[in-house]
């Protein structure tokens, strides 16, 4: 059972506060019943003559009570709550494919829980987070790649992850990953018939055709998988940590990066002891930026403890900003910093290039050999900025993602089913090569095949649902 569908689910669609518009969402079997308790339209016919897809005008009326107790009837009288618009969109043509009723009012909080409970007594549920995507993908109109980006689409922090988001939306993700399951379900198919046939020594694939066609899927999936990491940082965005010792001017870089005077900058050493995080967008990647707090050697708890969570952030981060100050020399705390092992992997930034330079490209050379990423910059003057953008963005996204067709795995779970696809197409090869048992080969190519539907849906459990619906709002 992947959820029942026999009832009749409410919810509030718009996000909680005030707004000049509220809409509430109705969809089921019974959501025109439910929603006549509720509903007048103005023009005196009845909800369910209203023709599909129109907008009507219509007086919002509810019980004066709260729900009834279980086994009481409803006996207050009907009291005029607002007017709205309402629309009426006849399953299958809808979101969910179901009946669905959309009430859109002012965008008062009380009116929208008024006529929330209005449809809860007149018999309608309140909708589980994700619940409206979930029909819709159980009764066919997404499948579940689809019903993810849907997510994706609402939480899009720049132009370029929304770009991604619609395009996994309309299905080119799933198009792909079905193409290569299919690939393999027709490898699959033909290995079965040759077990099938044994005795009567019928060769239906060669070994060599075999070969080829799995070396061809497994090329396909190790490019998909590739594109996992850009994939991640346009949903979610990259994790950015500006470290240095203290004083060097990382809050005045976090707050210059911003354009907004977010952290505290003074010009006292340790005046950060806790992590800052703020969104942004670098060049169009969206990337969460983390001041931290200074490090060096100290006794203070408080520091010790603000420290302990900079080197975690480090460890954590996608990119590396290691800044110092270009007005002194290498103190032993920067040298301390640049002979960990992360620093290899950071962007080197010498900041306070206004000020009369103490610290040459030649001293971090030696102090720390081979590093080829040094910029300079001024944070309060806003200096080298846009160097260092480029040069963030360069970091993050060194490859070119449209090298796949467009399609990018923007999200960890389809990356994991990749992964294992890959792994079973990966040993069925190796048997084939092996000339080991047919039985063998076909076990891996069906765990492979099994991961890859995973991702559209086709193979599914209540588990993976949960886990996805999970993630998403009521009234989504
Ligand atoms: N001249 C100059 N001063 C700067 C620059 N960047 C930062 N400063 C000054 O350096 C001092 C320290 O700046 P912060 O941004 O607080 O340094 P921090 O690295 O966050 O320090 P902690 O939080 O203590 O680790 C302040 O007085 C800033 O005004 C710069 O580019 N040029
Ligand atoms: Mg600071």
């Amino acid at each position: 059972m992947l959820g029942a569908l026999d009832d009749t689910i409410c919810a509030i669609a718009t996000p909680p506060g005030e707004g000049g518009i509220g809409i509430l969402r109705i969809s089921g079997l019974h959501a025109l019943d439910v929603a006549s308790h509720v509903v007048r339209l103005r023009s005196g016919n009845a909800l369910q003559d209203l023709p599909t897809h129109r907008l009507a005008l219509a007086d919002i009326c509810a019980d004066n009570t709260d729900v009834p107790a279980a086994g009481t009837k409803r006996t207050g009288a009907l009291r005029f709550i607002d007017e709205a618009l309402v629309v009426v969109m006849k399953g299958p043509h809808s979101f969910t494919g179901e009946d669905v009723v959309e009430v859109q009012c002012h965008g008062g909080p009380v009116i929208l829980d008024q006529l929330c409970r209005g449809l809860i007594s007149a018999g309608a549920r309140l909708a589980a987070p994700g619940e409206f995507t979930k029909r819709a993908f159980l009764n066919g109109r997404l499948d579940l790649a689809q019903a993810e980006a849907v997510l994706d689409t609402i939480r899009a922090k720049t132009a370029r992850s929304l770009t991604l988001a619609q395009s996994q939306r309309r299905g080119e993700l799933s198009r792909h990953v079905e193409e290569i399951r299919s690939e393999l379900v027709v490898a699959l198919a033909h290995i079965e018939a040759a077990l099938d046939f044994a005795e009567e020594d019928i060769s239906f694939v060669r070994q060599d055709e075999l070969l080829r066609l799995l070396d061809v899927t497994l090329q396909k999936l190790r490019r998909l998988l590739q594109s996992g990491r850009d994939g991640r940082i346009w949903r979610e965005g990259a994790v950015v940590a500006i470290l240095g010792r203290p004083n060097v001017g990382k809050s005045s870089l976090m707050n210059a990066l911003l354009r907004s005077d977010r952290a505290i900058v003074t010009a006292i050493p340790g005046t950060t002891r806790d992590l800052l995080e703020e969104s942004l967008s670098i060049d169009g990647i969206p990337v969460r930026l983390l001041d931290t707090a200074g490090i060096r050697m100290t006794d203070d708890p408080v520091e010790v403890e603000g420290i302990r969570r900079s080197r975690l952030a480090w460890t954590d981060a996608d990119l590396a900003l290691i800044l110092l100050d270009g007005s002194q020399s290498l103190s032993e705390s920067d040298r301390a910093l640049l002979s960990e092992p992360g620093s290899t992997r950071a962007l080197l930034v010498i900041n306070k290039c206004d000020l009369p330079g103490q610290l040459s490209r030649g001293d971090l050379d030696r102090a720390c050999p081979g590093h080829s990423a040094i910029l300079e910059i001024s944070a309060t003057l806003s200096i080298g900025l846009d160097e260092l953008r480029q040069a963030i963005r360069g970091r993050l996204m060194p490859g070119t993602w449209e090298s796949n067709d467009g399609v990018l795995v923007t999200n960890l779970r389809h990356a994991v089913a990749i992964e294992q696809a890959l792994q079973g197409v990966d040993q069925a090869r190796q048997s084939v090569e092996a000339g080991r048992a047919g039985e063998l080969i076909a076990m891996d190519l069906r765990i492979a095949a099994d991961a890859l539907g995973e991702i559209t849906g086709v193979i599914t459990t209540d588990e993976i649902l949960d886990r996805v619906f999970a993630e998403f709002c009521i009234g989504k």
